[in-house]
């Protein structure tokens, strides 16, 4: 049976996890999505996503953190945004971005949802969260849309000390206790930049630096240690590629996150391109006084674990991770990387949509291409591998817009017919025409 998203009436309620929530205007989370809350892959110690946290928690052991990773995904607006001071406006917190139950509930976009809550309860000066994260997005081999994030977090209470110069004798003996590493860093950015990357005035320099420099060593020691294991795995696959025998090379560039400042990402040299993988900052002093800590200084990050465990298991598409399929899942066991052997592969079909955008007294409605992809991901679910905008002109004479999105069907599992992709490819196209009006070509 096929599925629609918004021409069917919406229930007045949704339950997610033994939880029920009254839906309104704001709701917008589809049947499919619900479908993968509590699966809980990170907790699945012989699936890529739980391995690869595994490896990271497993470094960090007796560094003075709390695990945590049985936070529910459905979160207020406050967690996710409010308390860490997203603006009004910010586009993050829009329907076309976001997945919500109704406008005070969501599926988390990340695990800073939790910061809040772990720094009021965490009794350890540190900790890590890992969780499954949720965003609307684009649908390709890498974007999927859910996926997973590990935080993490490290505090230091002015309140521990009896003066400003023995505290700062502690962080540097802190810094000093990380493991060291054969990274080779390039770090262009200053410890902040009053222009574009400022400090906050409850802090002073030197303690901006420490807890920066405290925060980067700890990131690289993480990225050196997944990334050694990804180069390991990549040489027993039979590469040769000359970057797996030199040290890691990463680099850090200044970033903007509402919650915290200075920011930076890290990237990683991959195979001859830069992967971001990590934001990460100094906690901005808002978010701790609102769980009620004073005098307290601090850093935290959130790294993806999809990419990352992609490449560590040599898993070609994003979707895999999700697949019910035992040639999948008994391939991999727990504290092993193992190369992901292709059980087969089926041929893709491709399908377009082209359409005119609809008029209104206004001009011509603009269509998120976000809405679009959330259509063709209800109707057929995995078995759309990739939507592509090949296409967009306006009539030189109507100004009229149109636009061509190209679908990619294709099964991991098994072979499709035509008739079915034909069927999924036009309940799509209607749906489309239905809910926003445009015109078929
Ligand atoms: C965040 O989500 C911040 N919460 C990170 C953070 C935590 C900053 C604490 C400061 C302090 P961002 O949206 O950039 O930031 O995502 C973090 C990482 O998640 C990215 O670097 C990337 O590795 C991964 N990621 C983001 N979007 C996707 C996606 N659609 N699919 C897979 N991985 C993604
Ligand atoms: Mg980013």
């Amino acid at each position: 049976a096929l599925r629609t998203v918004s021409t069917q009436a919406k229930p007045t309620e949704i339950k997610v996890q033994d939880q029920t929530f009254k839906t309104d205007d704001w709701t917008n989370a589809t049947p499919r999505i619900l479908e993968l809350v509590g699966r809980d892959l990170h907790k699945d110690p012989n699936h890529p996503i739980g391995i690869l946290r595994d490896l990271i928690e497993t470094r960090f052991q007796n560094m003075g953190y709390t695990f945590y990773g049985d936070f529910k995904p459905v979160v207020s607006v406050y967690e996710n945004f409010d308390v860490l001071g997203f603006p009004a406006d910010h586009p993050g917190r829009s329907k076309s971005d976001t997945y919500y139950l109704n406008k005070d509930t969501l599926l988390r976009t990340h695990t800073s949802a939790h910061e809040h809550e772990c720094f009021v309860k965490c009794p350890t000066e540190g900790y890590f969260i890992c969780g499954d994260v949720y965003r609307r997005d684009e649908i390709d081999r890498t974007h999927y849309p859910a996926f997973h994030q590990l935080e993490g977090a490290r505090t230091w209470s002015r309140n521990n000390f009896e003066n400003e110069e023995q505290m700062l004798t502690k962080i540097q003996q802190d810094i000093d206790a990380i493991p060291k590493t054969e990274i080779v860093v390039s770090d262009t950015t200053p410890p902040f930049d009053p222009e574009t990357n400022p400090k906050q005035s409850y802090m002073t320099d030197k303690e901006t630096a420490l807890v920066g420099q405290h925060l980067k060593r700890t990131i690289e020691l993480l990225v050196n240690e997944v990334f050694n294991e990804a180069k390991k795995s990549a040489k027993l696959a039979g590469s040769t590629e000359e970057y797996l025998n030199e040290p890691l090379k990463v680099r850090w560039v200044e970033a903007y996150f509402p919650w915290t400042a200075p920011s930076w990402e890290i990237e990683v040299w991959w195979k001859g391109e830069w992967l971001e993988c990590c934001g990460c900052g100094v906690v901005r002093e808002q978010v701790l006084t609102n769980s009620g800590i004073k005098d307290t200084i601090g850093w935290a990050f959130g790294i993806g674990l999809d990419r990352i465990a992609m490449l560590l298991f040599g898993i070609p598409d994003i979707r895999l991770f999700w697949t019910l399929d035992e040639r999948f899942k008994s391939q991999f066991k727990e504290k092993t990387i193992s190369t992901f052997k292709p059980y087969s592969k089926y041929p893709g079909t491709t399908r377009d949509i082209s359409f005119w955008l609809p008029e209104s007294k206004e001009g011509f409605t603009e269509l998120h291409e976000n809405d679009l992809m959330e259509i063709v991901r209800e109707t057929a679910g995995d078995l759309a591998e990739s939507v592509k905008l090949i296409d967009e002109f306006t009539h030189p004479k109507t100004n009229k817009k149109s636009q061509c999105y190209r679908v990619n069907y294709q099964s991991m599992d098994r072979s499709l017919t035509n008739d079915e992709v034909n069927s999924l490819h036009d309940a799509s196209r209607s749906i489309l025409a239905e809910t926003y009006g445009v015109h078929l070509r």
